[in-house]
């Protein structure tokens, strides 16, 4: 019962930027691409995953196969290398389907960035290589129980044995945690509670089959059901030495800088699903009737979408700055990126609520598509750091700017 709008059919959104923003030939490719994956295998199962609450694995196999996933492995192991940009698009587009199939694919380029940025040549062709060959997926573990936005305070600690090391901890809320083939997982290193953060941690890469890994059971989530939210808990886990990031103490810097780059797709993931409450909302605009007019024609109603589009637009553009700025490594790129994540999250969260008011009592209702859009968008001000910890990170950078 989701239908496929008009705006998505026609090319619904880069037509309108061309005088500030002419994509490449490669880029417009692959969002078409995207756009047409969304139409024909996203769009047309979403409401059933969402009622089901299974991991969409063959949505994700044909994601693989057409080149979705893994997009940002660099080219020398196989990859595309794709900028944060180019990633931006298809996960804008994947999320107009559906947002809860765009986190499932995209967590896994999320466990891939810490090793693309600090991982060896050898760490990345043996397991993002490992992603490339086969259609499996990995996750990136670094939230517990007792710490989320508190990076800095997690209590899962590696202690080095000769030429291994032992981990023990509890990861939670941890995306395609029941369904990953392995594991980029934070951990604390340095046992001296005064160890400054950036040196306490360090980043390893941990197999799903190894002994000691036991991923818990699928978290029921208010939104975003096709996404697979589970515990994960390390116990004696005998890590190689070959499977550490960078060095001992680099796993805080890596796990920080990785956002840099997912921030933004987290940020058009969101303007993603903020386009389709739009287009929802717009059709249902011109369809239903109200005292003997469509009700796009009381004002009331127009002036909701009106604010929708202004919405969705600056949101992108947010992104977009966000995610150039994260590809040319400009020093904006952090502060951009958390404009960006904690921005769209926003709007996302607005305009689908204003689609449900749109809808009215049909939007209330699981039978329509707007319900759905307004449960997936809470998650937005949430994972990837708090909109709270957006405007910390934010404040942070303005005031040091300031004293510059
Ligand atoms: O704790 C940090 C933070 O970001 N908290 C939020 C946590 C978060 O975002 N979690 C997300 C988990 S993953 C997830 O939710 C996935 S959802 C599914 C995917 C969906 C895909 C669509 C903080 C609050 C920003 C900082 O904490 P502090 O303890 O105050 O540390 P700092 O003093 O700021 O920094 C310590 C050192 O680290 C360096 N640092 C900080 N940020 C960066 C960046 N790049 C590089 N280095 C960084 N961005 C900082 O410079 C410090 O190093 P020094 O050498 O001491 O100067
Ligand atoms: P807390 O840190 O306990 O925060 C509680 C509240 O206090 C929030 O409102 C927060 O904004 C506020 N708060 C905390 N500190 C401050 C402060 N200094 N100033 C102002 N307000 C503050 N994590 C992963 O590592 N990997 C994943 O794949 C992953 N996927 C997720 C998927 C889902 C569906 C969910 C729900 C979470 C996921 N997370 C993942 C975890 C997510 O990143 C955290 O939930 C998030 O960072 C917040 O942490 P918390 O839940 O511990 O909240």
């Amino acid at each position: 019962n989701f239908s496929v709008s008009s705006r998505l059919s026609s090319g619904y959104s880069f037509d309108l930027w061309d005088p500030i923003v002419k994509l490449s030939e490669t880029s417009q490719e692959i969002k078409d691409t995207a756009d047409k994956f969304a139409r024909e295998e996203i769009i047309p199962v979403a409401a059933q995953y969402d009622k089901s609450g299974e991991y969409p694995w063959p949505v994700v196999k044909k994601a693989w196969e057409t080149g979705l996933l893994n997009t940002h492995a660099p080219k020398d192991i196989g990859g595309l290398e794709l900028g944060a940009f180019d990633g931006c698009l298809i996960a804008e587009s994947l999320s107009y389907g559906c947002s809860g199939m765009m986190t499932a694919v995209e967590s896994s380029g999320l466990a891939q960035w810490p090793i693309i940025l600090g991982g060896s040549k050898t760490q990345q062709k043996k397991y993002i290589g490992r992603l490339i060959e086969e259609p499996l997926v990995a996750a990136y573990c670094v939230t517990e129980p007792g710490a989320g936005s508190d990076v800095a305070g997690i209590k899962t600690k590696a202690v080095k044995k000769g030429n291994e090391w032992i981990l023990n901890g509890t990861k939670m809320w941890i995306t395609n945690g029941g369904v990953a083939n392995w594991y980029f997982v934070l951990a604390r290193t340095n046992p001296d509670p005064k160890a400054p953060a950036g040196k306490a941690f360090t980043g390893f890469i941990v197999e799903r089959d190894w002994p000691g890994v036991s991923p818990g059971r699928k978290e029921w989530n208010m939104g975003q059901r096709a996404s697979n939210t589970t515990m994960v808990t390390f116990e004696d886990v005998r890590i190689p030495e070959e499977n550490v990031l960078t060095g001992e103490g680099a796993g805080f810097k890596i796990a920080m800088e990785t956002f840099d780059a997912t921030r933004p797709m987290v940020a058009c993931g969101a303007v993603g699903l903020a386009q389709r409450a739009l287009d929802e909302a717009l059709k249902y605009s011109l369809e239903r009737h109200t005292f003997g007019k469509p009700i796009a024609e009381h004002q009331a109603v127009a002036f909701l979408i009106a604010d929708m589009e202004i919405a969705v637009e600056t949101a992108r553009l947010a992104w977009m700055k966000a995610a150039w700025a994260a590809d040319k490594k400009l020093p904006t790129a952090t502060k951009l990126a958390s404009i960006a994540k904690c921005y769209a999250a926003d709007i996302a969260n607005r305009v689908a609520s204003d689609a449900v008011q749109v809808f009215g009592g049909a939007g209330f209702n699981s039978d329509y598509p707007v319900e759905k859009l307004m449960r997936d968008a809470k998650i937005y001000q949430i994972y990837e750091g708090t909109s709270q910890i957006q405007r910390l990170i934010i404040s942070r950078h303005i005031f040091k700017e300031a004293k510059a």
